[in-house]
């Protein structure tokens, strides 16, 4: 197919998708988790940067520094520093997970601190991410480890981070590396989260590092991240030989894609074709990618990157899907042909987001298509009194149940986050966690009203949440 009947084609599916509509007394009234199928992983996602504390890395030196005209990279300009000091709290955050129920948990491993020089290996963290992986399977919890979550050592950003091919070799090596050390007590891999994401802040807005506002550097900096991906997964698949769940397999690799529902705002064909082109760039160019094996970014008027990368097809044996809300779309004249927007009245969270549960079923649906099984490795929401986040937890795991009743092969849900933690550019104001952290009392955990919503759930899967 041609780039430009797959335009039309998108144009007209944005146009006809059926959107279903949920009913809130029915999700109130169905018992959800009941619906999942068997084996199915429940569990809470972090990353590295955003919790351990004291990482010394690109973005702790993004957030020490200005944009030009003097504005801090980080609302108020906070620091990460201490994040929730989950490097040393590690038992105590299990503890929370087993409250929860989870039987599996998302976490990263920073590359900064396993390999702060080019091929020096901090053998102390390995070992504690070694035995992070151990008290996991011990509390009955699958680790399920991301390698790449946005930060890089400062010496693979020095050297052009993604826009250098040597950081896809520096990502190569990093990743046989955690398989032979790790591989024993982890079978669930995802070698990058969001390279949708991290390229459209860091090369196209220039909000996160690198800082750039290049649309050429961004296609590049996303083929090398896919490239990256590849080797990964071919490097997981050699070094990892141990089956460490007993299922028979000893390597599970996926990646998480961040998806968005884009719906245009008016019935004005340009709207509608500016909607076709937003979601052809940034929800399909990777799952297309993976598909096919051949990397096509087109961005109208600046670049068109055709590249075929050796083992990207089948590389996952899973998809990850990052879903958060959904933004109305309207054409105009900015760098990205459009304004993004959530119309007044609508649900959303306290960064503005909208909530629409009914986006994941549709994301679910489409994904399905795929031919592997899905996993929403994120969903959550910026809520701050906590009041809204059981709702949201039971629409979005009845948008799940909805796609599996109709076939479609998910296999676990990762609520974004087990605790308050380091939000990016901004800051710590929003929370995300299932638990408050109260940076100002000793980064003291406490429930919010959605731990009882989620112990809830994990029982009507079968499982046993502790006291
Ligand atoms: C992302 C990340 C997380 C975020 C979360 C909430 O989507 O940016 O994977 O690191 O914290 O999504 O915004």
């Amino acid at each position: 197919m041609n780039a430009r009947v797959v335009v039309v084609a998108l144009v007209l599916l944005a146009g006809c998708e059926r959107r279903p509509s949920f009913e809130e007394a029915t999700i109130n009234a169905t018992p959800v988790g009941k619906g999942l199928p068997r084996g199915f992983l429940l569990g809470t996602a972090t990353a590295s940067h955003q919790v351990e504390g004291g990482n010394t890395n690109d973005w702790a030196d993004w957030e020490r520094t200005r944009y030009p005209d003097g504005r801090p990279h980080i609302h108020e300009e906070t620091r990460s520093g201490p994040a929730t000091d989950s490097w040393n709290r590690f038992a105590e955050d299990v503890n929370l997970m087993r409250r929860l129920g989870t039987n599996a948990y998302r976490f990263s491993v920073e590359w900064s601190r396993l390999e702060p020089e080019p091929g020096v290996w901090n053998t102390e963290a390995l070992e504690r991410y070694r035995q992070w992986a151990r008290l996991l399977r011990a509390a009955g919890i699958e680790p399920v480890v991301t390698l790449h979550h946005f930060t890089l050592p400062r010496w693979v950003a020095a050297q052009g981070g993604w826009e250098n091919p040597a950081t896809v070799d520096a990502f190569e090596r990093f990743s046989g590396r955690m398989a032979e050390a790790l591989g024993a007590e982890v079978d669930w891999w995802c070698t990058l989260n969001e390279p949708n994401v991290l390229v459209v802040f860091g090369y196209l807005e220039g909000t996160w590092p690198p800082g750039q506002q290049d649309p050429r550097a961004m296609a590049t900096a996303l083929a090398h991240l896919l490239e990256a991906h590849a080797r990964s997964a071919r490097q997981l698949r050699a070094r990892d030989t141990t089956d460490a769940d007993g299922d028979g397999r000893a390597t599970w690799i996926g990646l998480a894609h961040h998806v968005r529902v884009f719906q245009p705002a008016t019935g004005a064909p340009s709207d509608s074709i500016v909607t076709g082109l937003t979601d052809a760039f940034f929800n399909e160019s990777l799952p297309s990618a993976l598909r096919t094996g051949h990397v096509s970014l087109v961005v109208p008027g600046s670049v068109s990157l055709q590249r075929d990368v050796p083992g990207l097809k089948d590389s996952v044996d899973w998809l990850g899907i990052n879903y958060y809300t959904r933004d109305h779309v309207r054409q105009d004249a900015s760098p990205s042909f459009s304004h993004k927007y959530v119309p007044a009245g609508r649900p959303t969270n306290d960064l503005g987001w909208d909530i629409y549960p009914e986006g994941l079923y549709l994301f679910l649906k489409r994904y399905a298509a795929l031919g592997v099984p899905l996993v929403v490795t994120e969903n959550g929401l910026d809520d701050r009194t906590g009041e809204r986040r059981p709702y949201f937890l039971r629409s979005h795991l009845y948008a799940v149940e909805r796609a599996v009743a109709e076939g479609v092969p998910v296999h676990g849900y990762f609520h974004w986050s087990l605790l308050d933690n380091f939000e990016w550019s901004e800051g710590y104001a929003p929370r995300f966690g299932l638990f408050r952290v109260e940076r100002d009392f000793g980064l003291t955990r406490r429930d919010t009203p959605a731990v009882e919503t989620f112990r809830e759930v994990a029982r009507n899967l079968g499982l046993t949440p502790t006291p």
